[in-house]
């Protein structure tokens, strides 16, 4: 059923014991409105636990309120009686935090996806949202008096979201809530400086490798590369190390739709669509089994080789590309 904030905010005071869970292969925007609805909720008094099914990349334990986010073995067997699930736009997106739900659908869901099915008993899904973390933000102010810690894992979600401020979706709405933030003493530095500027010289060097393998085509407007397992293991680099990378293709001039593709595990290739202005990517992955928005989008292929995936991948985004110029 598709909800009103009304109705998510009466449900969530009914609240005993929560779970708030976001998705595997987090970004900031799933680790900071988890981070930031499980924060709301303990000032509401529920006894709430965040959770992220999947290892949360280092560098976002710099921002406090992160750390209060638990895996799903460290809370497994504790009894909930309403769960959560934020910036997710299916079930399978929680990978194994799925045990730890009380019932077989979530009670709420809040997410931005355009691609999201609706699987709540409460959703309430609005794409015009930037960041997940902007809805959270509309309960938030509703219910509880901020402070830095809360008001800094927001943060972190919005502006992770919209690229540090600079995508098409961002508007006076996400300035405002921004505004907001610093006037409860969120600091944008140390989320920029922790998210943007974390990168060792081997994550470095897995760039390099990666600009080795670009290739560029439709008259400049498609770029992608890859990485492979091998130049992973050459590295000594994990796949979350390549973060920010289909960004670096992007940054060409010219260019409309960047891929980066990841070997990882053998035998599985992710495929991290961007596009710059005009380009409806998520549309592009919906056709391959994927999901996301329609500046960022991505799917995953099993195939045994890499290769077959950049061809099917490169040749729908191709065909793609020419019927938008139509
Ligand atoms: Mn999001």
């Amino acid at each position: 059923m598709r909800a009103s904030l009304d109705h998510v905010i009466e449900q969530l005071k009914r609240a005993k014991r929560a779970l708030i869970v976001g998705h595997v292969r987090p970004d900031g925007d799933a680790i900071g409105s988890v981070a930031a609805l499980t924060l709301i909720l303990r000032k509401l008094g529920v006894a709430a636990e965040g959770c992220i099914p999947d290892r949360v990349p280092w560098f976002y334990r710099e921002i406090p309120g992160t750390r209060i986010l638990r895996t799903v073995e460290e809370i497994r067997g504790r009894k909930f009686d309403t769960a959560i699930v934020l910036d997710s736009s299916d079930l399978s997106r929680i990978g194994d935090a799925v045990e730890l739900l009380p019932r077989e659908e979530p009670d709420v869901v809040l997410d931005h996806h355009v691609t999201n099915t609706g699987f709540g008993a409460l959703n309430f899904c609005d794409p015009d949202y930037a960041a997940t973390a902007m809805i959270v933000h509309e309960i938030g102010k509703r219910l509880v008096p901020y402070d830095r810690e809360l008001a800094e894992v927001i943060l972190l979600g919005i502006a992770t979201d919209t690229g540090f401020f600079k995508y098409a979706a961002v508007d006076d709405r996400t300035f405002a809530a921004a505004a907001e933030l610093a006037r409860h003493g969120a600091r944008i530095q140390p989320i920029a400086s922790a998210v943007l500027e974390h990168r060792s010289p081997k994550t470095i060097r897995l760039l390099v490798e990666m600009f080795r393998t670009l290739r560029i085509e439709a008259g400049g407007r498609l770029a992608y590369a890859y990485v492979s397992a091998e130049m992973l293991r050459r590295t000594g680099c994990d796949e979350e190390e390549t973060e920010g990378f289909v960004g670096e293709i992007r940054a060409l001039h010219g260019v409309e739709v960047a891929i980066l593709f990841t070997e990882w595990p053998e035998g599985e290739v992710h495929a991290s669509l961007r596009s710059k202005s005009y380009m409806d990517v998520s549309r592009v992955v919906r056709a391959l089994g994927g999901g996301g928005h329609p500046r960022a989008a991505g799917c995953t292929l099993k195939v045994p080789r890499l290769q077959d995936a950049i061809t099917r991948v490169v040749e729908v985004t191709r065909s793609a590309l020419l019927e938008e110029v139509l």
